[in-house]
């Protein structure tokens, strides 16, 4: 039954019919269903199908507009769910931001909230962050992550300039860099020299409680 519900969600995200969507996703809470399984294989992968289909020409603009604003309101709907699953304590600071130039913030989004489901304590920058104002909330704030989203080829090497950015400002040793999005891979994170990369969030979670000795 389960597997129906998510097979719905999917196919109501992608065509944006938002009742259905809606609807789907409140019957897959009251089933008691992981709201990580709801967010990942059911929105998620919901997204990614949507790519494919724009890449081929079969669904346009406006309607990826549409999808997203419904995968918004899914995900209000089972954010709460995700966060009452969570744990209560107080656990590190982790910035996050979208790199300047990116307006993708859904994945961005889950990630934060997952990570404090996992009792993380998470400000969010935003999407289209400038280099500067990362730096700058790096200095401040003083969190003992700051996580990095991209999702478009031309803003992924954002992230290497906020990692020189961060040695510049003389701030790299005391921050550990975590960077993720869908075109970004470990052997980026790597060459880039960032502590930690993830392509989804529940791997995130993983990574930084690992990277914080919390695991
Ligand atoms: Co855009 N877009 N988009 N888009 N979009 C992609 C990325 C694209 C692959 C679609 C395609 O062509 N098939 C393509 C990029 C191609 C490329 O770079 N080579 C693309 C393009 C071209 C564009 C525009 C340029 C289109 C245009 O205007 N002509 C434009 C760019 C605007 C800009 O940013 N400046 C644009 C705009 C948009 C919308 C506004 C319509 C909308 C975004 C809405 C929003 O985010 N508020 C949108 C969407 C929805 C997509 C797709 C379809 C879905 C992205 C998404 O939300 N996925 C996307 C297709 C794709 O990715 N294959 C596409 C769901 C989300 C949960 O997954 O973000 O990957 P994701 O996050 C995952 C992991 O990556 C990971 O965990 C998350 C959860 O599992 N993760 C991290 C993410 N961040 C992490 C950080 C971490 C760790 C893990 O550590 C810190």
């Amino acid at each position: 039954m389960s597997d129906e519900l998510i097979a719905a969600l999917k196919a109501a995200l992608i065509g944006a019919k938002r009742e259905a969507g809606l609807e789907a996703t409140q019957a897959l809470l009251d089933q008691g269903v992981d709201p990580v399984i709801i967010l990942e294989e059911g929105m998620a992968k919901a997204m990614l199908e949507l790519g494919a289909m724009w890449t081929r020409g079969e669904v346009f603009l406006p309607e990826v507009v549409a999808s997203a604003t419904l995968f918004k309101r899914c995900n209000d709907l089972v954010e709460p769910a995700l966060l009452a699953s969570g744990q209560s304590k107080k656990g590190a600071l982790v910035l996050t931001a979208t790199v300047k130039g990116d307006l993708h913030d859904l994945g961005k989004n889950m990630v934060g909230a997952m990570l404090k489901t996992a009792g993380f304590q998470v400000h969010d920058l935003g999407k289209d962050v400038p280099v500067q104002t990362i730096v700058e909330a790096v200095r401040d704030m003083q969190p003992a992550i700051v996580g990095l989203s991209a999702l478009l080829t031309t803003t992924v090497p954002v992230q290497r300039e906020v990692i020189k950015a961060l040695v510049a400002a003389d701030l790299r040793d005391k921050v550990i860099v975590m960077v993720g999005g869908a075109p970004v891979t470990e052997e980026w994170a790597k060459e880039i020299g960032a502590d930690g990369f993830a392509p989804d969030a529940p791997e995130a979670v993983r990574i930084a409680l690992a990277l914080t000795g919390a695991a």
